[in-house]
């Protein structure tokens, strides 16, 4: 049976269509070693079970929750993401969906909250979308049900969806390093090492402390050290995670720019 990790912001509509994919019954339980629910039920299809990941902003964690998302990455079995998106807040819930990206499962997007972005006078289109990040991108309005059909149909069918990892260009410097980092863990190491690296650069520490597990503390330190005084330098940046994010959110304005179409003016000033 298939394992699809339901990821998304807070408050994107998670819980809604968790509800409307999965039948009656749900397992609802913690997660190892912290009193954050774990959520997993079967799709009405029968052919997967979709397991509730806690809502967050970044991988990067910041609180318990949002090392749960990055603990499951690095060590439970699962073949799909599925990332809720909402589509009026599109430009910051689309950081979360690159550094999923980044790490190069099968990705498929339920673009919920249309009916918000379109009250707003925003469309977002969901093709041009698809075609930049290189995955099925699914429309839906997750309270009233539209759409979820055909997620569901498209979920339950298990089609191939690509898996390549996203390639963002951090410059120069930051690419050694991250070749420098992958270099130093195991040829056999099973999990991603790019997206190991860049959330370690990032100061992702449950990422550190598993690799801290093949790689010398001190020698790690020194690397990090090493690389944001070079980045800075270069780049100008305040810090090395600065220097990520930055690139990372510039990626995303252009992809913004390319698939937010705007269908009225909105005084603000008038209410
Ligand atoms: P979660 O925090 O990601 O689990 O989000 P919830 O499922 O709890 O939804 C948050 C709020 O948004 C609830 O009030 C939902 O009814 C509402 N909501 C969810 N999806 C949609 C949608 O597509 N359109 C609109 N207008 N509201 C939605
Ligand atoms: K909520
Ligand atoms: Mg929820």
């Amino acid at each position: 049976m298939m394992n699809i990790a339901l990821a998304g912001n807070p408050n994107t509509g998670k819980t809604s269509l968790f509800n409307i994919l999965t039948g009656s019954y749900e397992y609802v339980g913690n997660w190892t070693g912290v009193t954050v629910e774990k959520k997993v039920g079967v799709l009405k299809s029968k052919r997967g079970q979709l397991i509730d990941l806690p809502g967050i902003y970044s991988l990067n964690p910041l609180s318990q929750d949002e090392g749960v998302a990055t603990q499951f990455l690095l060590s439970e079995e699962f073949s799909s993401i599925l990332n809720i998106v909402d589509a009026s807040q599109l430009e910051r819930n689309l950081y979360l969906t690159v550094q999923l990206l980044e790490y190069g499962k099968p990705i498929i997007m339920g673009l919920n909250m249309t009916d918000v972005a379109r009250g707003r006078g925003y469309i977002v289109d969901e093709q041009q979308l698809a075609s930049l990040l290189g995955i099925p991108v699914l429309p839906i309005v997750a309270r009233s049900g539209k759409g979820c059909d055909e997620l569901e149909a498209f979920l339950a069918k298990g089609s191939d969806v690509k898996s390549e990892p996203l390639h963002i260009d951090y410059g120069a410097t930051l690419e050694k390093a991250i070749h420098e980092l992958g270099s130093l863990l195991p040829e056999s190491f099973e999990l991603p090492k790019r997206w190991m690296a860049l959330q370690f650069f990032e100061g992702n520490t449950v990422v550190c402390k598993r690799l801290e597990k093949h790689v010398d503390y001190e020698r790690l330190t020194a690397l990090a050290q090493e690389t944001e005084r070079a980045v800075c330098q270069e780049a100008g940046a305040s810090s090395l995670p600065h220097h990520i994010r930055h690139v990372r959110s510039r990626f995303i304005l252009g992809i913004c720019e390319q698939v937010i179409t705007r269908t009225k003016h909105i005084d603000y000033t008038l209410s």
